[in-house]
Protein backbone atom coordinates (compact mmCIF):
# COMPACT_ATOMS: atom_id res chain seq x y z
CA UNK A 1 0.00 0.00 0.00
CA UNK A 2 1.30 3.31 -0.89
CA UNK A 3 2.01 5.42 2.19
CA UNK A 4 0.20 8.49 1.45
CA UNK A 5 1.92 10.69 4.15
CA UNK A 6 5.50 10.17 3.14
CA UNK A 7 4.64 11.38 -0.41
CA UNK A 8 2.79 14.14 0.88
CA UNK A 9 6.17 14.68 3.13
CA UNK A 10 7.88 15.22 -0.35
CA UNK A 11 6.11 18.21 -0.80
CA UNK A 12 7.17 21.85 0.18
CA UNK A 13 4.99 23.14 2.96
CA UNK A 14 5.58 19.29 4.76
CA UNK A 15 9.28 20.34 4.80
CA UNK A 16 10.09 20.17 8.41
CA UNK A 17 6.40 20.00 9.75
CA UNK A 18 5.12 16.94 10.50
CA UNK A 19 1.99 15.64 9.15
CA UNK A 20 -1.55 15.24 11.04
CA UNK A 21 -3.33 13.10 8.74
CA UNK A 22 -4.00 12.65 4.97
CA UNK A 23 -8.22 11.66 4.64
CA UNK A 24 -9.71 10.89 1.07
CA UNK A 25 -11.20 13.88 -0.25
CA UNK A 26 -14.34 14.66 -2.79
CA UNK A 27 -15.32 11.72 -5.16
CA UNK A 28 -13.45 11.61 -8.30
CA UNK A 29 -14.20 8.99 -11.03
CA UNK A 30 -10.70 8.84 -12.46
CA UNK A 31 -7.82 10.50 -9.90
CA UNK A 32 -7.10 9.87 -6.43
CA UNK A 33 -7.54 13.27 -4.24
CA UNK A 34 -6.10 13.46 -0.66
CA UNK A 35 -6.78 16.68 2.20
CA UNK A 36 -3.58 16.42 3.45
CA UNK A 37 -3.66 18.59 7.04
CA UNK A 38 -0.71 19.72 8.69
CA UNK A 39 0.24 19.32 12.79
CA UNK A 40 -0.46 22.70 14.48
CA UNK A 41 -0.69 25.47 12.54
CA UNK A 42 2.05 24.98 10.22
CA UNK A 43 5.08 27.68 9.70
CA UNK A 44 4.22 31.36 9.63
CA UNK A 45 2.38 32.19 6.25
CA UNK A 46 2.81 28.56 5.37
CA UNK A 47 -0.45 26.18 4.94
CA UNK A 48 -2.34 24.29 7.42
CA UNK A 49 -3.52 21.85 4.79
CA UNK A 50 -2.85 20.81 1.09
CA UNK A 51 -4.69 18.81 -1.67
CA UNK A 52 -2.75 15.91 -3.04
CA UNK A 53 -3.23 14.04 -5.70
CA UNK A 54 -2.37 10.93 -7.45
CA UNK A 55 -2.89 11.57 -11.23
CA UNK A 56 -4.23 8.55 -13.25
CA UNK A 57 -1.89 8.11 -15.92
CA UNK A 58 -3.87 5.85 -17.86
CA UNK A 59 -5.68 8.68 -18.39
CA UNK A 60 -3.66 11.35 -18.75
CA UNK A 61 -0.31 10.03 -20.16
CA UNK A 62 1.52 13.19 -19.55
CA UNK A 63 0.46 14.45 -16.26
CA UNK A 64 3.52 17.25 -16.38
CA UNK A 65 1.34 18.98 -19.04
CA UNK A 66 -1.61 19.28 -16.59
CA UNK A 67 1.20 21.39 -14.45
CA UNK A 68 2.32 23.13 -17.46
CA UNK A 69 -1.12 24.70 -18.98
CA UNK A 70 -2.25 24.98 -14.86
CA UNK A 71 1.11 27.49 -14.37
CA UNK A 72 0.27 28.98 -17.90
CA UNK A 73 -3.63 29.87 -16.90
CA UNK A 74 -1.98 30.69 -13.47
CA UNK A 75 0.22 33.24 -14.95
CA UNK A 76 -2.28 34.60 -17.28
CA UNK A 77 -4.53 35.35 -14.64
CA UNK A 78 -2.18 36.83 -12.44
CA UNK A 79 -0.84 39.14 -15.32
CA UNK A 80 -4.79 40.42 -15.55
CA UNK A 81 -5.09 41.00 -11.92
CA UNK A 82 -6.86 44.81 -11.45
CA UNK A 83 -7.31 45.21 -15.47
CA UNK A 84 -10.41 46.89 -15.99
CA UNK A 85 -13.30 44.19 -16.48
CA UNK A 86 -11.66 42.10 -13.55
CA UNK A 87 -11.97 44.72 -10.54
CA UNK A 88 -15.49 42.70 -9.58
CA UNK A 89 -13.75 39.84 -8.94
CA UNK A 90 -10.02 40.24 -8.52
CA UNK A 91 -9.96 43.65 -6.87
CA UNK A 92 -11.79 42.31 -4.06
CA UNK A 93 -15.44 43.30 -3.69
CA UNK A 94 -15.71 39.27 -3.56
CA UNK A 95 -13.79 36.66 -2.16
CA UNK A 96 -12.97 34.21 -5.61
CA UNK A 97 -9.49 32.17 -5.65
CA UNK A 98 -8.31 29.40 -7.70
CA UNK A 99 -6.77 26.60 -6.09
CA UNK A 100 -2.44 27.15 -6.97
CA UNK A 101 0.63 24.86 -7.48
CA UNK A 102 2.32 23.52 -4.21
CA UNK A 103 6.19 23.14 -5.09
CA UNK A 104 7.58 19.79 -4.34
CA UNK A 105 10.44 19.96 -2.09
CA UNK A 106 12.79 19.26 -4.64
CA UNK A 107 11.74 22.76 -6.49
CA UNK A 108 9.72 20.92 -9.75
CA UNK A 109 6.04 20.79 -9.11
CA UNK A 110 5.71 16.84 -8.53
CA UNK A 111 6.80 13.77 -6.69
CA UNK A 112 6.82 10.29 -8.70
CA UNK A 113 6.88 7.81 -6.27
CA UNK A 114 8.72 4.30 -6.56
CA UNK A 115 5.92 3.01 -8.07
CA UNK A 116 6.18 5.42 -11.10
CA UNK A 117 2.87 6.95 -9.43
CA UNK A 118 2.65 10.48 -10.71
CA UNK A 119 1.27 12.80 -7.22
CA UNK A 120 0.91 16.60 -7.60
CA UNK A 121 0.00 19.15 -4.92
CA UNK A 122 -2.98 22.14 -4.87
CA UNK A 123 -3.38 24.87 -2.37
CA UNK A 124 -6.46 24.05 -0.06
CA UNK A 125 -9.31 26.50 -0.77
CA UNK A 126 -10.69 26.97 2.97
CA UNK A 127 -14.42 28.18 4.61
CA UNK A 128 -15.89 26.53 1.51
CA UNK A 129 -17.20 23.59 -0.11
CA UNK A 130 -18.89 21.73 -2.90
CA UNK A 131 -22.39 19.97 -2.74
CA UNK A 132 -23.61 16.98 -4.77
CA UNK A 133 -27.00 18.86 -5.24
CA UNK A 134 -28.09 22.57 -6.45
CA UNK A 135 -29.42 23.57 -2.70
CA UNK A 136 -31.75 26.78 -4.18
CA UNK A 137 -32.03 29.34 -6.83
CA UNK A 138 -28.86 31.26 -5.44
CA UNK A 139 -26.80 28.36 -5.30
CA UNK A 140 -27.59 27.67 -9.29
CA UNK A 141 -26.78 31.68 -10.12
CA UNK A 142 -23.39 31.11 -8.24
CA UNK A 143 -22.53 27.79 -10.22
CA UNK A 144 -23.41 30.08 -13.30
CA UNK A 145 -21.52 33.17 -12.02
CA UNK A 146 -18.29 30.54 -11.05
CA UNK A 147 -18.66 29.59 -14.85
CA UNK A 148 -19.00 33.05 -16.24
CA UNK A 149 -15.88 34.12 -14.66
CA UNK A 150 -13.44 31.29 -14.98
CA UNK A 151 -14.21 31.36 -18.77
CA UNK A 152 -13.70 35.11 -18.83
CA UNK A 153 -10.64 35.12 -16.83
CA UNK A 154 -9.25 32.70 -19.51
CA UNK A 155 -11.11 33.32 -22.52
CA UNK A 156 -8.10 35.70 -23.81
CA UNK A 157 -5.54 33.23 -22.55
CA UNK A 158 -3.83 32.00 -26.00
CA UNK A 159 -5.46 28.56 -26.82
CA UNK A 160 -1.93 27.65 -28.43
CA UNK A 161 -0.20 27.84 -25.07
CA UNK A 162 -2.12 25.24 -23.48
CA UNK A 163 -1.37 21.19 -24.19
CA UNK A 164 -3.94 18.98 -25.31
CA UNK A 165 -3.47 16.87 -22.36
CA UNK A 166 -6.47 14.55 -22.69
CA UNK A 167 -6.90 14.04 -26.98
CA UNK A 168 -10.32 13.35 -27.99
CA UNK A 169 -11.52 14.47 -24.54
CA UNK A 170 -15.37 16.11 -25.32
CA UNK A 171 -15.12 14.85 -29.05
CA UNK A 172 -18.21 13.12 -29.93
CA UNK A 173 -16.75 10.68 -33.18
CA UNK A 174 -13.90 9.92 -30.73
CA UNK A 175 -16.38 8.61 -28.16
CA UNK A 176 -18.91 6.86 -31.04
CA UNK A 177 -15.60 4.83 -32.31
CA UNK A 178 -14.73 3.30 -28.84
CA UNK A 179 -18.53 2.81 -28.68
CA UNK A 180 -18.14 1.16 -31.62
CA UNK A 181 -15.45 -1.06 -30.67
CA UNK A 182 -17.12 -1.86 -27.26
CA UNK A 183 -20.75 -2.44 -29.05
CA UNK A 184 -18.18 -5.18 -31.04
CA UNK A 185 -16.65 -7.14 -28.00
CA UNK A 186 -19.16 -6.60 -25.53
CA UNK A 187 -20.18 -7.44 -21.85
CA UNK A 188 -21.07 -11.46 -21.62
CA UNK A 189 -25.37 -10.78 -21.88
CA UNK A 190 -25.94 -8.09 -24.27
CA UNK A 191 -28.99 -9.30 -24.68
CA UNK A 192 -31.04 -7.17 -21.93
CA UNK A 193 -33.89 -4.59 -22.15
CA UNK A 194 -31.29 -1.73 -20.57
CA UNK A 195 -28.62 -2.60 -23.27
CA UNK A 196 -31.31 -2.44 -26.14
CA UNK A 197 -32.32 0.84 -24.88
CA UNK A 198 -29.21 2.48 -24.54
CA UNK A 199 -28.53 0.91 -28.34
CA UNK A 200 -31.18 2.32 -30.01
CA UNK A 201 -30.24 5.77 -28.03
CA UNK A 202 -26.94 6.11 -29.43
CA UNK A 203 -28.17 4.92 -32.92
CA UNK A 204 -30.95 7.62 -33.12
CA UNK A 205 -28.77 10.26 -32.58
CA UNK A 206 -25.53 9.28 -33.46
CA UNK A 207 -25.33 11.70 -36.70
CA UNK A 208 -26.57 14.22 -34.85
CA UNK A 209 -24.14 14.12 -32.41
CA UNK A 210 -20.93 15.62 -33.59
CA UNK A 211 -23.08 19.31 -33.65
CA UNK A 212 -20.37 21.50 -32.33
CA UNK A 213 -17.11 19.33 -33.81
CA UNK A 214 -18.99 20.24 -37.10
CA UNK A 215 -20.10 23.47 -36.47
CA UNK A 216 -16.38 24.23 -35.37
CA UNK A 217 -14.90 22.17 -38.44
CA UNK A 218 -16.88 24.88 -40.55
CA UNK A 219 -15.46 27.27 -38.61
CA UNK A 220 -18.34 28.78 -36.79
CA UNK A 221 -17.43 28.10 -33.56
CA UNK A 222 -13.72 28.02 -32.26
CA UNK A 223 -11.89 26.62 -29.48
CA UNK A 224 -10.41 28.74 -26.48
CA UNK A 225 -9.25 27.55 -23.36
CA UNK A 226 -12.23 25.46 -21.23
CA UNK A 227 -12.41 24.60 -17.48
CA UNK A 228 -13.86 20.72 -19.05
CA UNK A 229 -15.11 19.44 -16.12
CA UNK A 230 -17.63 21.90 -14.63
CA UNK A 231 -19.62 20.36 -12.80
CA UNK A 232 -21.72 20.66 -9.25
CA UNK A 233 -19.23 19.10 -7.24
CA UNK A 234 -16.24 21.41 -8.74
CA UNK A 235 -18.26 24.57 -7.58
CA UNK A 236 -17.28 26.06 -3.96
CA UNK A 237 -19.37 28.13 -2.25
CA UNK A 238 -18.44 29.85 0.69
CA UNK A 239 -19.36 29.04 4.05
CA UNK A 240 -20.42 31.92 5.11
CA UNK A 241 -21.80 34.35 2.57
CA UNK A 242 -23.18 31.44 0.35
CA UNK A 243 -21.43 33.37 -2.84
CA UNK A 244 -19.29 30.92 -4.96
CA UNK A 245 -15.37 31.31 -4.28
CA UNK A 246 -13.86 28.53 -6.68
CA UNK A 247 -13.92 26.70 -9.71
CA UNK A 248 -11.74 23.29 -8.77
CA UNK A 249 -10.61 20.57 -10.55
CA UNK A 250 -8.59 22.02 -12.92
CA UNK A 251 -6.77 18.86 -14.62
CA UNK A 252 -8.83 19.54 -17.35
CA UNK A 253 -7.67 23.01 -18.22
CA UNK A 254 -7.20 22.52 -22.34
CA UNK A 255 -8.16 23.83 -25.49
CA UNK A 256 -12.03 23.05 -26.37
CA UNK A 257 -15.19 24.56 -26.88
CA UNK A 258 -16.93 26.86 -24.41
CA UNK A 259 -19.59 25.15 -25.11
CA UNK A 260 -18.77 21.93 -23.65
CA UNK A 261 -18.25 23.99 -20.01
CA UNK A 262 -21.90 25.30 -20.14
CA UNK A 263 -23.62 22.09 -21.69
CA UNK A 264 -21.94 20.02 -18.97
CA UNK A 265 -22.23 21.96 -16.24
CA UNK A 266 -26.18 22.38 -17.10
CA UNK A 267 -26.71 18.87 -17.33
CA UNK A 268 -25.01 18.06 -14.26
CA UNK A 269 -26.47 20.83 -11.85
CA UNK A 270 -30.13 20.79 -13.43
CA UNK A 271 -30.36 16.84 -12.73
CA UNK A 272 -31.25 17.19 -8.82
CA UNK A 273 -31.51 13.16 -8.96
CA UNK A 274 -27.21 13.07 -9.68
CA UNK A 275 -24.90 11.37 -11.71
CA UNK A 276 -26.20 7.82 -9.26
CA UNK A 277 -29.81 8.55 -9.67
CA UNK A 278 -31.72 4.55 -8.94
CA UNK A 279 -34.73 5.80 -10.25
CA UNK A 280 -34.27 6.42 -14.13
CA UNK A 281 -38.47 7.56 -13.79
CA UNK A 282 -37.16 10.02 -11.74
CA UNK A 283 -34.29 11.31 -14.30
CA UNK A 284 -35.33 15.21 -15.50
CA UNK A 285 -33.93 18.07 -16.91
CA UNK A 286 -34.89 21.51 -14.50
CA UNK A 287 -36.07 24.34 -16.74
CA UNK A 288 -35.93 26.88 -14.01
CA UNK A 289 -32.46 26.00 -12.54
CA UNK A 290 -31.23 26.07 -16.16
CA UNK A 291 -32.62 29.58 -16.19
CA UNK A 292 -31.38 30.63 -13.28
CA UNK A 293 -27.58 29.36 -13.99
CA UNK A 294 -27.72 31.21 -17.12
CA UNK A 295 -28.85 34.10 -15.85
CA UNK A 296 -25.83 33.98 -13.46
CA UNK A 297 -23.33 32.38 -16.66
CA UNK A 298 -24.67 34.93 -18.80
CA UNK A 299 -23.73 38.45 -17.82
CA UNK A 300 -20.11 37.24 -17.10
CA UNK A 301 -19.28 35.79 -20.87
CA UNK A 302 -21.45 38.44 -22.71
CA UNK A 303 -17.88 40.16 -23.25
CA UNK A 304 -16.50 37.18 -25.59
CA UNK A 305 -19.55 35.27 -26.48
CA UNK A 306 -20.58 34.92 -29.90
CA UNK A 307 -23.66 35.18 -31.71
CA UNK A 308 -22.77 31.14 -32.55
CA UNK A 309 -22.04 30.62 -29.31
CA UNK A 310 -25.17 31.86 -28.14
CA UNK A 311 -26.68 29.79 -31.30
CA UNK A 312 -25.42 26.48 -29.74
CA UNK A 313 -26.57 26.75 -26.17
CA UNK A 314 -29.59 24.45 -26.35
CA UNK A 315 -27.17 22.00 -28.53
CA UNK A 316 -24.40 22.44 -25.56
CA UNK A 317 -26.71 20.92 -22.98
CA UNK A 318 -28.24 18.23 -25.25
CA UNK A 319 -24.94 16.92 -26.41
CA UNK A 320 -23.29 17.24 -23.17
CA UNK A 321 -26.02 14.99 -21.28
CA UNK A 322 -25.62 12.29 -24.58
CA UNK A 323 -21.95 12.83 -24.37
CA UNK A 324 -21.77 11.57 -20.98
CA UNK A 325 -24.06 9.08 -21.14
CA UNK A 326 -21.92 7.64 -24.33
CA UNK A 327 -19.32 7.81 -22.44
CA UNK A 328 -20.83 5.97 -19.22
CA UNK A 329 -22.55 3.00 -21.62
CA UNK A 330 -19.28 2.62 -23.32
CA UNK A 331 -17.37 2.22 -20.60
CA UNK A 332 -19.88 -0.42 -19.36
CA UNK A 333 -19.20 -2.32 -22.41
CA UNK A 334 -15.63 -2.10 -22.30
CA UNK A 335 -15.80 -3.94 -18.96
CA UNK A 336 -15.12 -0.85 -16.60
CA UNK A 337 -11.59 0.73 -18.12
CA UNK A 338 -11.91 3.84 -17.42
CA UNK A 339 -13.90 5.51 -14.66
CA UNK A 340 -13.89 4.01 -11.44
CA UNK A 341 -17.01 2.22 -10.25
CA UNK A 342 -18.42 1.03 -6.62
CA UNK A 343 -20.80 -1.49 -8.08
CA UNK A 344 -20.79 -4.41 -11.38
CA UNK A 345 -23.33 -2.53 -13.05
CA UNK A 346 -22.56 1.04 -12.25
CA UNK A 347 -21.40 2.55 -15.34
CA UNK A 348 -24.44 1.08 -17.27
CA UNK A 349 -26.65 2.59 -14.85
CA UNK A 350 -25.11 5.87 -15.04
CA UNK A 351 -25.35 5.90 -18.78
CA UNK A 352 -29.12 5.28 -18.70
CA UNK A 353 -29.44 8.30 -16.14
CA UNK A 354 -27.68 10.46 -18.65
CA UNK A 355 -29.61 9.06 -21.52
CA UNK A 356 -32.88 9.63 -19.43
CA UNK A 357 -31.59 12.93 -19.37
CA UNK A 358 -31.17 13.96 -22.62
CA UNK A 359 -34.58 12.81 -23.47
CA UNK A 360 -36.01 15.34 -20.49
CA UNK A 361 -33.59 17.94 -22.37
CA UNK A 362 -35.16 16.96 -25.79
CA UNK A 363 -39.36 17.23 -24.21
CA UNK A 364 -38.50 20.68 -23.65
CA UNK A 365 -36.82 21.77 -26.55
CA UNK A 366 -39.18 24.36 -27.03
CA UNK A 367 -39.43 25.83 -23.55
CA UNK A 368 -35.21 25.60 -23.24
CA UNK A 369 -34.80 27.42 -26.76
CA UNK A 370 -37.85 30.14 -25.68
CA UNK A 371 -36.42 31.17 -22.09
CA UNK A 372 -32.62 31.02 -23.58
CA UNK A 373 -33.59 33.68 -26.38
CA UNK A 374 -35.56 35.64 -23.93
CA UNK A 375 -32.56 36.31 -21.42
CA UNK A 376 -30.37 36.88 -24.60
CA UNK A 377 -32.59 39.47 -25.21
CA UNK A 378 -32.28 41.10 -21.48
CA UNK A 379 -28.95 41.18 -21.52
C1 LIG B 1 -14.74 12.50 -14.58
O1 LIG B 1 -12.78 12.44 -12.23
P1 LIG B 1 -13.86 13.44 -12.23
O2 LIG B 1 -15.01 12.98 -11.39
O3 LIG B 1 -13.37 14.82 -11.89
C2 LIG B 1 -14.47 12.88 -16.03
C3 LIG B 1 -15.40 13.99 -16.48
C4 LIG B 1 -16.85 13.59 -16.25
C5 LIG B 1 -17.04 13.21 -14.77
C6 LIG B 1 -18.44 12.72 -14.53
C7 LIG B 1 -10.90 13.35 -17.17
O4 LIG B 1 -14.40 13.58 -13.76
O5 LIG B 1 -15.22 14.25 -17.87
O6 LIG B 1 -17.72 14.64 -16.60
O7 LIG B 1 -16.11 12.17 -14.41
N1 LIG B 1 -13.09 13.33 -16.17
C8 LIG B 1 -12.30 12.85 -17.15
O8 LIG B 1 -18.69 12.66 -13.16
O9 LIG B 1 -12.69 12.06 -18.00
MG1 LIG C 1 -12.52 16.20 -13.18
Amino acid sequence: MTDIAAIAAQFEPASGVPIERAVPLGSGNINDTYLVHLKGDGRPGSFRAFVLQRINQKVFPHPELIMANLRAMMEHIAAKAGAPGDADVLGGTRRWELPGVVPAEDGRDYVIDDQGDFWRAITFIEGARTYPKINDARHAAEAGFALGTFQRQISDLDVQKLHDTLPGFHIIPHYLRLYDAGAGSPVPNMDTPEIRYGMAFVAQRRDWAPVLQDACAAGRLRERPIHGDPKIDNIMIDDTSGLAVSIIDLDTVKPGLVQYDIGDCLRSCCNLQGEDAQDLDHVSFELDLCETILKGYLPEVKEFYSDEDYAQLYNSVRVLAFEMGLRFFTDYLRGDVYFKTRYPEHNLMRGLVQFRLAESIEAQETQISRMVRGLIQAL
